[in-house]
């Protein structure tokens, strides 16, 4: 698979599903890397154009030091999009316009004074590079801010888990949590 578009549980939330061990609402095998490499920028096949729907999920230890490689594409057509997380803000120590190339656009990473935000607008056809610490658990969506496309499956989300201890866990729901 390599278009895969997100789709929000009907059921269950995903946080409630980690919670209670309720099968069946997420998957944890969003990618740590593009399955399928290609130009994300320039003429894309139409046989990428059609993404597969699942609830994918990224699994992040407490305290992980996270960087994302936003990568805009051409498929269907060219945006900005504005790339919102939830639960962080996040460092953008680079952006660019292409295909970002791991070997020499790391030149390029500002690591003494990049902007602190919890938005980037990824160029389009280009890229953005972000970083973050995951020091607070639970489910944090990313995805897109025009916010048809989340409905169109811009969006995924990360599972953090807990730490050691009470300060480094999310609190369980309380006892009168309405069933539904
Ligand atoms: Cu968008």
């Amino acid at each position: 698979m390599n278009n895969a578009s997100f789709v929000l549980p009907s059921s269950f939330s995903i946080l409630q599903a980690q919670q209670q061990g309720i099968p069946g609402v997420f998957t944890t095998d969003f990618p740590a890397f593009p399955p399928v490499q290609f130009d994300y920028t320039g003429n894309v096949s139409r046989a990428l154009w059609q993404p597969v729907p699942g609830t994918k999920v990224y699994k992040l230890k407490y305290g992980s030091r996270v960087q994302i490689v936003l990568q805009g594409t051409n498929i269907f057509t060219a945006e900005n999009h504005p790339i919102h997380l939830h639960g962080y803000d996040f460092y953008i120590i680079a952006e660019g316009f292409g295909n970002f190339n791991s070997k020499t656009d790391t030149s390029k990473f500002n690591l003494v004074d990049p902007p602190l935000r919890n938005t980037v607008g990824v160029n389009v056809n280009g890229w953005a590079v972000i970083r973050f610490v995951a020091d607070n658990p639970g489910v944090w969506l990313m995805h897109c801010h025009l916010d048809v496309h989340i409905t169109w499956g811009l969006a995924m989300a990360f599972l953090v888990e807990n730490g050691v201890g009470e300060l480094q866990s999310i609190e369980p729901p309380p006892a009168d949590l309405p069933p539904c």
